[in-house]
């Protein structure tokens, strides 16, 4: 950590006017030292934006253990964070955010670019040289008595051809701290980056946290991303939703890849290893999957599943191979809390028994968290996530149902030895997945690629906390990527189209249900562990194994495909969950309409043609 007072000497650099200071010896040779060695344009832009921002203080953070350390105890002393038990929870810590500032915005997030039609239909539009200039007059002096800290941070595994640098500039503590749990954050960003000028941008502050002053404006043209008014992970730690999906999309359709809001998970049988990818909306369970743990019998059959990433893979295809190939950008886990425990998912349990922060869970009297699902029952009496006193008796829940854990992928027993690997792996099938109580089935598979692009683009899920708004509504939500393309969504359904063109040999696509339910409101499926019996079927299917009818959906497994020794269920009831209803299937098609009517004239042809082909079979 190299820090120093900034004085008004640098923004008259960067005006070009005179540097008194520069003549005085302290400050400005420290500000000058601060620089010393720095790549070029990355001290310039800093120097550029503290200009603005006027902070009291510029930090460079490096990314050492004892640098984190030293954060974290400051954020103690601050009143920023709330120290663990350290004894149960070493390293974790515990941070509460500003009860309006809670989930992702999306109605503050905004594409901005010279001409609208960049955005496309739906994303929030402003021209950029609107954005900046609204964004200026924010951000001007806005870090008076703050510090500013400068993190340098590479998104990906060092080495990888897709792997990228950015550099954010924030004045939040617990950003600084969790950029550091989700990024391969310090020295190696600025070897990476070497004299280039090509990192990402990524400018952010915490303002008021005035819900009427937020704004998260992205610049894929500029490659840079101004965030300003909300302290939230999605919103703040910009490397996440912003870089490797808002900015990581755009380059990937200019550069013929996909960075997309998928899972990565291995799964071992024996010898063979196979590697699936994994789209469903915020908050239908992502990371439960990706960590997923197989049932008893499965595991003494030598089935095993490890995490390549549970939220981000951006991929590519590999000339030799013409196979896709997938990295996780992201180096820890930012998960949803409620419902997580031992049984659902004793993985994710143990990556945050430490070097943890947990984000608005309520704290026990003994310096351990909980939240509504850790345990069976409630504690007698624990403080609230706004710090309150509570009991069960209370009336509302002592977690926020978006609260979330900051952990290293390195924590998880379940990590996969190629997490690190700047090659990535192969993926055999892409899965799509929404959470939809109706209608749709347990499993099926795309008849083939363009198909699947379709399948993903019609994709519907109910809504949940992750984002602000209503909970419970179906809500279209093309390949669970509809808040975080960084362009126009026709564009991105055409780079899908495209795609298909440099893959010699395309992964399989899927789609699946786990939140069906019966007349009575139960679940048809029981989800979690039991889930890797489709994965078995999926699985078996890309290898050639598996049987499957054609259906007017697409290819379904027979009941019996499905293997249920050891579960309850009978094959009438996988029957139940795979039940196409010829009616309500016509009324979801003329649902998605809902989405489609908003690209009007610019919907491909593809999806088009391969809707009248379904619409044919119905
Ligand atoms: C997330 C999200 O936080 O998708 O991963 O909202
Ligand atoms: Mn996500």
């Amino acid at each position: 950590m190299r820090s120093t007072d900034i004085n008004d000497s640098v923004g008259k650099m960067w005006q070009g006017q005179p540097d008194e200071a520069q003549h005085k010896s302290r400050p400005a040779d420290e500000a000058n030292s601060h620089y010393a060695g720095m790549n070029a344009h990355v001290a310039e832009w800093i120097q550029k934006c503290a200009a603005l921002c006027r902070p009291d203080r510029v930090v460079l953070l490096c990314g050492s253990a004892a640098e984190r350390a030293e954060l974290l105890e400051q954020g103690v002393a601050e009143g920023v964070f709330v120290r663990l038990n350290q004894t149960k929870l070493p390293g974790c810590y515990l941070y509460r955010s500003n009860p309006n500032d809670v989930a992702r915005t999306e109605q503050n997030t905004y594409i901005c670019t010279p001409a609208r039609d960049m955005a496309g239909p739906t994303n929030n539009w402003m021209h950029s040289r609107d954005a900046y200039e609204k964004l200026r007059l924010l951000f001007d002096g806005c870090m008076r008595g703050r510090t500013l800290y400068v993190i340098p941070f590479i998104m990906g595994p060092i080495g990888s051809p897709l792997a990228r640098v950015g550099v954010q500039l924030t004045d939040s503590l617990y950003v600084a701290a969790s950029m550091g749990v989700m990024t391969r954050m310090g020295e190696a960003a600025w070897r990476m980056l070497g004299t280039s000028d090509e990192f990402t941008r990524c400018l952010h502050s915490v303002g008021q946290c005035d819900p009427d002053k937020r704004y998260i404006c992205h610049f894929p043209l500029d490659n840079t991303i101004w965030s300003f008014g909300s302290g939230y992970g999605g919103n703040a730690l910009l490397g996440k939703k912003c870089m490797a999906l808002r900015i990581a999309s755009f380059q990937g359709f200019a550069h013929g890849w996909m960075a997309e809001h998928m899972l990565i998970s291995g799964v071992q049988v024996g010898n063979e290893k196979t590697y699936v990818a994994a789209a469903f909306p915020s908050a239908c369970g992502k990371t439960n999957f990706a960590m997923l743990i197989p049932p008893e019998n499965y595991k003494q059959a030598g089935w095993r599943v490890s995490t390549i990433g549970d939220d981000i893979a951006w991929m590519w295809v590999d000339e030799a191979t013409g196979r896709l190939r997938a990295i996780n950008p992201e180096a820890g886990y930012f998960g949803v809390l409620p419902g997580t425990n031992q049984t659902t998912n004793p993985n994710a349990m143990a990556t945050m028994a430490r070097d943890t922060i947990y984000t608005n869970v309520a704290l026990l009297p003994d310096g351990d968290v909980w939240w509504e699902g850790k345990t069976p029952s409630p504690p007698a009496h624990c403080t609230d996530w706004l710090g309150q006193p509570w009991t069960p008796a209370s009336g509302h829940k002592a977690a926020h149902p978006n609260s979330r854990f900051t952990a290293p992928m390195r924590n998880n027993p379940a990590l996969d030895p190629a997490a690190d690997d700047p090659a990535g792996v192969e993926i055999s099938a892409i899965i799509f997945g929404g959470r939809r109580s109706c209608v749709i089935p347990l499993v099926y598979q795309a008849f083939n690629w363009m198909h699947g692009v379709y399948v993903g683009a019609t994709l519907g899920s109910e809504t949940t906390a992750a984002a602000s708004g209503k909970v419970g509504v179906v809500r279209r939500d093309p390949m669970a990527m509809l808040p975080f393309i960084g362009y126009n969504i026709r564009d991105y359904f055409l780079h899908w189209f495209r795609m298909r063109a440099r893959m010699s040999d395309c992964p399989r696509i899927f789609h699946v249900n786990w939140f069906r339910k019966n007349d009575q409101g139960e679940f048809l499926w029981p989800g979690f562990g039991e889930n890797i019996r489709i994965l078995e079927w999926i699985i078996n299917r890309c290898h050639g194994r598996a049987y499957a009818m054609e259906t007017v959906l697409g290819w379904m497994p027979r009941p019996t495909d499905i293997n249920l020794n050891g579960l309850a269920l009978k094959p009438k009831d996988i029957e139940a969950a795979q039940k196409i209803d010829v009616e309500a299937f016509k009324a979801e098609i003329l649902s998605e309409e809902e989405l489609f009517l908003k690209l009007a004239g610019d919907l491909p042809k593809e999806i088009i043609f391969i809707r009248e082909l379904l619409i044919s079979r119905l």
